[in-house]
C-alpha cells in the first residue's frame, strides 16, 4: 500500500490528518531453529513484508485501533489504564501488552492515541506478524512520548507480551530480528549473551525464495510450548552429569557422550535437535561469510530433516515444499523457517531458475496437498522505525 492511501485511510477512520507513519518489518529465519529458548544461535533477517501504523496523539487516555485488513473487526478501543487481555479485543491485544509493560517501565503515558494499521504479512504464516506488531507498537509509543526506551529494551518487552500477556513461551528471535535488522544483514545472534554479528546477506546471483503453505500455524495452540518443555526436562537430565546452564552450550562431542541419561527417546531427540542445530548455525553463518553458499544451503537441508525428524515440528505441507525444492535445478538449500506446524519454507535459488522453481514447486505441491502455494522473493530491510517519505 502507498503512504497516501494509508494517510487516506487513517483519515476515513477517525476523521482528521495522522501525524506519522511507522514500518515495522517482518523476518525469516535463514538458519537457527527452535535454539533461541535453549540458549542457542539463531540467524534471522528482516524482510519488506511488514507492517505500517500510521498515528495521531490524542487528548484523552483511550486508543482506538483501526486494522486496514480486518476491516470487519472494526475499531477497538481500550483505555491505557485498563489494560488486560481480552479475548474480544483480537489483534489489539498485542498493542495493549506492549503499552502495559512500557509504562511498567516508564509510568503511565500522558495521552492516547488513534492507531491505523495495514499488514502485509500473510497472518500464521510464521513470519512474525505478531512480532512485527509488537515492535511497531512499541516505536510508536515510545516516539510518541520521547520515551528513553533503547530499541533492544523494547524487544525485551516485545518478548514478554508474548510470553505473558499471550502466553506462548518463545524466545527472543523474531522480536530480535524485527527490532534490530539492518537491510542487506543477517544477524548471527547468541540468545544467550544478546551478542550479535551483522552478516551482509546479499547474494547477487540468488533470490531467497519464501514458500508459504497457506497452512495456517497456531503456535499458542500448537505443542510448541511442548517442545520447550520437552528440551527444558533433557536438559536437567544432563544437567546431573555435565556442567552447562543451557543445550546451547554443549558441543557436539559433550552430548554424544553424555545422550545416555536422558532416560526417554523423544526427549533425546528434541536435545539433540537443539545441540546439533546450534552448532550448524554458527558453522552456517562462517560458510556464509566465507561465501561458500553451497556449503550454507547443505546446513539448511539439514536443518530441515532436523526439525522433520528429532523435532517433529514439519507438516506434511512444509515437508513437501523443502524436499521437492532440493530436487530443483539451481537450489543451494531449502528449509522450513519460523516455528513450524505449517506456515513458511525458504529456498535459495538461483537467479535464472527462480521462475522454473516456482512453477515446478507451485505445480507439484497443488497436485499433492491440493491447494495453491505462495511465493514470495524475499528483500530485506531495517528493523522498526519511523517511516520517512524517501524510502
Ligand atoms: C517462533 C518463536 F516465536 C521464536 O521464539 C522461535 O522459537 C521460533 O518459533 C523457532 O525458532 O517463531
Amino acid at each position: 500500500m502507498e503512504r497516501k492511501q494509508m494517510m487516506e485511510g487513517f483519515k476515513e477512520q477517525f476523521g482528521h490528518e495522522a501525524d506519522h507513519v511507522f514500518f515495522s518489518p517482518g523476518r525469516i529465519n535463514l538458519i537457527g531453529e527452535h535454539t533461541d529458548y535453549n540458549g542457542g544461535k539463531v540467524f534471522p533477517c528482516a524482510i519488506t513484508m511488514g507492517t505500517y501504523g500510521v498515528v495521531k496523539m490524542r487528548e484523552d487516555k483511550s486508543v482506538h485501533a483501526f486494522s486496514g485488513n480486518f476491516p470487519e473487526v472494526g475499531e477497538i478501543t481500550f483505555d491505557i489504564q485498563d489494560l488486560s487481555f481480552k479475548k474480544e479485543d483480537n489483534w489489539t491485544n498485542y498493542v495493549k501488552g506492549m503499552i502495559k509493560y512500557i509504562q511498567e517501565e516508564t509510568g503511565e503515558l500522558p495521552h492516547g492515541f488513534d492507531l491505523y494499521i495495514y499488514g502485509t504479512i500473510p497472518n500464521g504464516a510464521s513470519l512474525s506478524s505478531s512480532a512485527s506488531l509488537e515492535l511497531l507498537t512499541g516505536v510508536i509509543v515510545r516516539d510518541l512520548y520521547q520515551l528513553d526506551l533503547p530499541q533492544l529494551d523494547l524487544v525485551k518487552l516485545g518478548m514478554r507480551t508474548e510470553n505473558e500477556f499471550l502466553g506462548l513461551n518463545s524466545g527472543i528471535l523474531d522480536q530480535f530480528a524485527v527490532g534490530m535488522a539492518k537491510k542487506g544483514y543477517a544477524m548471527l545472534l547468541d540468545t544467550n549473551t544478546l551478542e550479535y554479528q551483522q552478516v551482509p546477506v546479499e547474494l547477487p546471483d540468488h533470490k531467497i525464495i519464501i514458500m508459504n503453505s497457506m497452512t495456517r500455524r497456531e503456535l499458542v495452540d500448537s505443542e510448541y510450548n511442548t517442545r520447550r518443555a520437552q528440551c527444558e526436562a533433557a536438559l536437567e537430565q544432563l544437567q546431573e552429569v555435565v556442567d552447562v546452564k543451557s543445550l546451547g552450550d554443549l558441543s557436539i562431542e559433550a552430548f554424544e557422550t553424555h545422550k545416555h541419561v536422558i532416560t526417554d527417546d523423544v526427549l533425546r531427540r528434541r536435545a539433540r535437535h537443539a545441540v546439533y542445530e546450534n552448532v550448524r548455525t554458527d558453522r552456517a553463518a562462517e560458510a556464509l561469510k566465507a561465501a561458500h553458499l553451497d556449503q550454507f544451503g547443505k546446513y539448511m537441508n539439514e536443518s530441515h530433516k532436523s526439525l522433520d525428524e528429532d523435532y517433529e515440528v514439519t507438516i506434511r505441507a512444509t515437508d513437501y515444499l523443502a524436499r521437492t525444492a532440493w530436487e530443483q535445478t539451481g537450489v543451494v538449500g531449502a528449509r522450513m523457517t519460523g516455528g513450524g506446524f505449517g506456515g513458511c519454507c525458504i529456498a535459495i535459488v538461483e537467479n535464472g531458475e527462480v521462475e522454473r522453481f516456482i512453477e515446478n514447486v507451485g505445480g507439484g505441491f497443488k497436485e499433492e496437498i491440493g491447494h495453491e502455494a505462495e511465493f514470495y522473493i524475499a528483500e530485506t530491510a531495517d528493523g522498526t522505525k519511523e517511516w520517512v517519505d524517501n524510502e
